[in-house]
């Protein structure tokens, strides 16, 4: 009986959400809330946002200097806060003409177009780069957070340039801060030991650190030689976030483990030496409905509709992984799922086609230039082994041919972002790229899986989101993954399946995906096959309930609790002592 009760609320309020979601949903927090809560609760303070990357960057081309802005979720949800409240972003000046795009302080007006806020630039030279980002960030903190099996590797150098530049990314900051009250807010792992030196010239400011990536559990924590000074840097922060709980969880366990510190585990804080650090979990979101109106717009449908003619996918599944190529996404993992999907259901071999969009990333490290060779490896056998049968009058020659080649990454892209300039020059060209049919000789077989090799503007993404019926995200760990957010809000039509790893922060909250594990071949390959096969009608009811969940927490319901949390728990601590901590 209660089973019936059940089922019928069940189908009404799916009918209620189908109801709500035709007349286009409740009213969502939009960019506009973001900044009116800005304007409420920030305006007497000077807002300085401090990351690695920078928001806006300088280039020259053949008309001179231009600028690009940097997309990402987070880039644009901070850049709202910075336009809204005319404050400072301090980050790396990594474009090739950002020095002459500056002022001598390092500093430029953006966003250029119609300036509100200053970008102040921090310079690194070719060997900070190598010691701080490619070596302690990249080479022993990523590593070690994300437990991919790719060993840490710690060079006492490479940490002494990891304070040294945190300490001039700090300095930066104070230039622009002056005497008055200020809310620094520090993203990332490259930055972990900024609030340490802020607070030590300037113990009044409120300062905050987004660890975008997860933390380890204890045991792995342990090993990394300067955990004590990386700890005491973070605790400096009055609010230290994470994703999911589970992160804070093992942050908190590493300073009980390291540290003489009271950990309150309930409360989510540690207290210190007189000092109270906060320490919760905030899952990042998307913009998810600006990414809906970008998919349903007439442009993204006609570019649609020409990918698919130029990749002879008309009357074909297909599915997609959107990443940077780094070892943590699970890419060669992917693939060999794919390729056992096929052995196992060969009904699938000319129905279905896979494209992996991978933008080479930290090209300058081994394990990222290995990866990018076994992805190319696999992506060559599956095509040989599970060629697709050409259909009909598909294009061989001419520029709609030439554009499906590049778009494949099979010629040089016509744009020549820089990620794919790189490409040349690192890899050696020939036996391991994916083959393709001499031009003008009609193919009697198309590839399986399409391999582009670049950066794509985020406008030109939302296509391949639409037309996929299936997106695979099969990170081996991964903070949150903002490609599942972003793929599921692209998909408004809700013909779509997410097939996800469980060891992504995204998979606490996108409960209804196809959840299978990168380490375990069949489950993936079954999770393939059963993402393609589901009934329509359940695949649609899926799809509305992970949507859902995609609109309803999004990039400025995100931006808007850490900014009001540190403002409402640094209300709660007294001023330069924690009222019950113990002295030392
Ligand atoms: P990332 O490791 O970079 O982020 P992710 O969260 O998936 O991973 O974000 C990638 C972003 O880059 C997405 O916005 C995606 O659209 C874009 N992107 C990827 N490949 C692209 C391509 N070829 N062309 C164009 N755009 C591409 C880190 C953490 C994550 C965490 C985020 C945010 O590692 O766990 O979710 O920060 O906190």
């Amino acid at each position: 009986m209660e089973d019936f009760a059940d089922r019928i609320r069940g189908v009404l309020s799916r009918a209620a959400l189908r109801h709500e979601q035709a007349s286009h949903g409740p009213r969502r927090t939009a960019r506009e809330d973001l900044v009116a809560w800005a304007r409420a609760h920030l305006s007497h303070k000077r807002l300085l946002v401090v990351s690695n990357r920078e928001p806006y960057s300088h280039e020259r081309g053949p008309q001179g200097l231009y600028w690009v802005r940097n997309a990402g979720g987070l880039t644009v949800a901070l850049d709202s806060v910075a336009q809204a409240l005319g404050g400072v972003w301090t980050a790396h000046g990594s474009g090739g003409a950002d020095r002459l795009a500056s002022d001598a302080a390092g500093r430029v007006a953006c966003p250029p177009d119609h300036p509100t806020y200053t970008l102040k630039r921090v310079w690194l030279s070719e060997e900070d780069q190598a010691l701080y980002y490619n070596g302690l960030s990249n080479s022993a903190l990523w590593p070690l957070c994300h437990i991919a099996y790719v060993r840490p590797r710690f060079r006492i150098e490479e940490w002494e340039r990891y304070r040294d530049v945190n300490r001039r990314f700090a300095e930066a900051v104070m230039e622009e801060v002056g005497d008055q009250a200020a809310f620094v807010f520090i993203q990332d792992y490259h930055l972990g030991l900024v609030a340490r030196f802020l607070k030590e010239w300037r113990p009044d400011l409120e300062v905050a650190l987004f660890w975008h990536i997860p933390w380890p559990n204890v045991e792995v924590f342990r090993i990394f030689p300067w955990k004590q000074e990386l700890l005491e840097g973070m605790l400096a922060n009055d609010l230290v976030g994470f994703h999911i709980r589970h992160h804070t969880q093992n942050f908190l366990d590493a300073v009980a483990d390291v540290l003489e510190a009271r950990v309150d585990r309930e409360r989510g804080a540690v207290e210190r030496a007189g000092k109270r650090t906060w320490v919760r979990d905030f899952p990042i979101g998307v913009d998810a409905t600006e990414i809906a109106a970008m998919a349903e717009a007439q442009v993204a449908r006609e570019a649609e509709r020409r990918l698919r003619a130029e990749l002879g996918l008309v009357d074909c599944r297909v599915g997609l992984g959107v990443d940077r190529l780094d070892y943590t996404k699970g890419i060669p993992e992917r693939l060999d799922g794919l390729e056992r999907m096929l052995e196992k259901h060969p009904e699938w071999i000319g129905r279905f086609s896979f494209i992996q969009i991978g933008v080479p990333s930290r090209i300058g490290l081994k394990e990222y230039r290995d990866v990018l060779l076994r992805t190319r490896k696999r992506v060559e056998r599956i095509n040989e082994r599970f060629p697709r049968p050409a259909p009909e009058g598909a294009a061989t020659a001419g520029p709609e041919a030439e554009a499906a080649r590049a778009v494949r990454g099979e010629t040089p892209s016509p744009a020549g972002d820089s990620a794919s300039r790189h490409d040349g020059s690192f890899l050696p060209s020939g036996d391991d790229r994916p083959r393709r049919p001499p031009p003008g000789n009609a193919p009697s077989t198309l590839p399986t899986v399409h391999l582009i090799e670049r950066s794509l503007d985020f406008r030109e993404l939302v296509p391949y989101y639409r037309m996929a019926d299936l997106c695979a995200v099969t990170s081996l760990h991964d903070g949150m993954n903002l490609v599942a957010k972003e793929y599921i809000a692209a998909t408004p039509d809700l013909d779509g399946a997410l097939v996800l790893s469980p060891f992504t922060g995204a998979a606490r909250e996108l409960e209804r995906a196809f959840i299978a594990s990168p380490y375990d071949r069949e489950s993936m390959a079954d999770a393939y096959h059963a993402a393609l096969s589901e009934a329509p009608e359940s695949r649609r009811e899926r799809m509305a309930a992970l949507r859902e969940t995609v609109l309803r927490y999004n990039i400025f319901d995100w931006a808007i609790e850490v900014l009001d949390t540190v403002q409402r728990l640094t209300l709660r601590t007294p001023q330069g002592e924690a009222a019950d901590a113990p002295k030392e």
